[in-house]
């Protein structure tokens, strides 16, 4: 009977452990001055715009638009990040939806560096997004993070295929509804 008891419990504990989205403003809905909300651009103010809302949407009604352009004979690829992010250790979990429109096998990318309390990094985690085409295409990316990791740093951009040099202009890609999630290890101890 006591058994039973336990389980009913732990149930619903679990549901408020995953409930939380870490991002802040991962619908991308929020564009004051034109800026995603909670995120910081690599654009620089009257001079080049590689972050930029777009009305093409995979939820709501706006995405982020990450392209590249030609800045003073260099190729930029727009960039956003969050830092410093809280987590703890477990299994991170990274919901999201892209749409690529690549010149020259350009590819989208998202970087997460796992921190340690003394703010060293311990762990990177990378992921590559390929498929080019018209419509948004849903992805999850997951991976244990290291006992120690206290904050992670997260990334997301485009740039050229490796080994190909710089990212082509013309490219872009949309990122919309991301989601991060720290699924506890609590999880793993459900009886
Ligand atoms: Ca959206």
């Amino acid at each position: 009977m006591k058994h039973h008891i336990a389980v009913f419990i732990v149930v619903p504990l679990l549901a408020i452990l995953a409930e939380q989205n870490l991002l802040k403003n991962g619908s991308f809905e929020s564009f004051p001055a034109g800026e995603p909300a909670g995120w910081t651009t690599n654009n620089i103010p009257t001079m080049v715009t590689v972050v930029s809302a777009s009305q093409n949407s995979y939820a709501g009604k706006t995405s982020v638009k990450c392209e590249v352009k030609e800045f003073y004979e260099t190729k930029m690829a727009g960039m956003i990040s969050q830092k410093d992010i809280e987590v703890k250790s477990g299994e991170l979990v990274l919901k999201g939806a892209y749409l690529l429109k690549s010149v020259g096998k350009d590819v989208g990318y998202v970087a997460v560096d796992v921190k340690s309390a003394a703010n060293s990094t311990i762990a990177t985690c990378e992921r590559y997004f390929t498929e080019s085409g018209p419509d948004f295409i849903p992805f999850t990316i997951s991976a244990r993070l290291p006992e120690n990791a206290k904050r992670i740093d997260i990334l997301l951009t485009l740039m050229a295929e490796k080994g190909a040099g710089p990212a082509h202009v013309g490219s872009y890609i949309l990122y919309d509804a991301l989601d991060l999630r720290i699924v506890g290890k609590e999880t793993e101890e459900v009886p």
